[in-house]
């Protein structure tokens, strides 16, 4: 059985997502680190980072990082449904995959926790920080939409569609999108509409 840590409104929707595309069982713990209790307790002692996702395999190991969990579902689960079976068009994924991982999710973290990477931190400083991270994402995501809009494929969301969905929900990247890239942002919705993730969309953003 595979446990996934997680709560409402967090990247823990990109794999609760994919398992319900991949029709794949898992037993659910609502943990986050800025919840006190016995979920976050439980998910510290598998991800010292305290993040979510994180997906326990039934072999007991803790599989963390967004992109390494989706990659590792689409490589278990039915040929073509989360990963492409073409190699190029699984490279592109792949790129589009880290890339959000790398300039979207990270520039999330530090626009929640700017005092991470500044300690002490003047509360001017965290809102130049937070100011200029944000800026950045929207840019990171409107670079996004020019280089995957082409085979992002709304009508059978697979694993970048599932991570790019979920991670342009935070911190104004969706309203950026529509203004900036309107194409791209309504396939986005065309995402959260798909039959088998609607109900997960639904739970995590009511
Ligand atoms: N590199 C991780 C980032 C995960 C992450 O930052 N998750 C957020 C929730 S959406 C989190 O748990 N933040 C709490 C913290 O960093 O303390 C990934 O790609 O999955």
């Amino acid at each position: 059985m595979l446990t996934l840590y997680g709560t409402k409104g967090s990247g823990s929707a990109a794999v609760e997502a994919a398992l319900a595309r991949a029709g794949m069982a898992y037993t659910g713990v609502d943990a986050a680190s800025w919840n006190p209790g016995p979920g976050r307790d439980e998910l510290l002692r598998v991800n010292p980072l305290g993040q979510i996702p994180t997906l326990l395999l039934p072999d007991g190991m803790a599989l963390t990082e967004s992109a390494a969990i989706l990659i590792h579902l689409g490589l278990v689960a039915a040929p073509g449904l989360l990963l492409p079976s073409d190699a190029g068009a699984r490279a592109r994924v792949l790129r589009g995959l880290v890339y959000i991982a790398a300039n979207c999710y990270a520039a999330i973290s530090v626009i929640d926790y700017p005092e991470r990477w500044c300690d002490p931190c003047e509360d001017t400083v965290k809102a130049q920080i937070r100011a200029g991270t944000r800026a950045r994402l929207h840019e990171h995501w409107r670079v996004f939409a020019d280089e995957f809009s082409i085979g992002f494929d709304a009508g059978s969301p697979g694993a970048l569609e599932l991570l790019a969905t979920v991670v342009s929900k935070w911190s104004g990247s969706r309203a950026h999108l529509q203004a900036e890239r309107p194409a791209f942002h309504a396939q986005l919705l065309r995402v959260e509409q798909h039959p088998d993730v609607a109900p997960v969309f639904r739970r995590h953003w009511p």
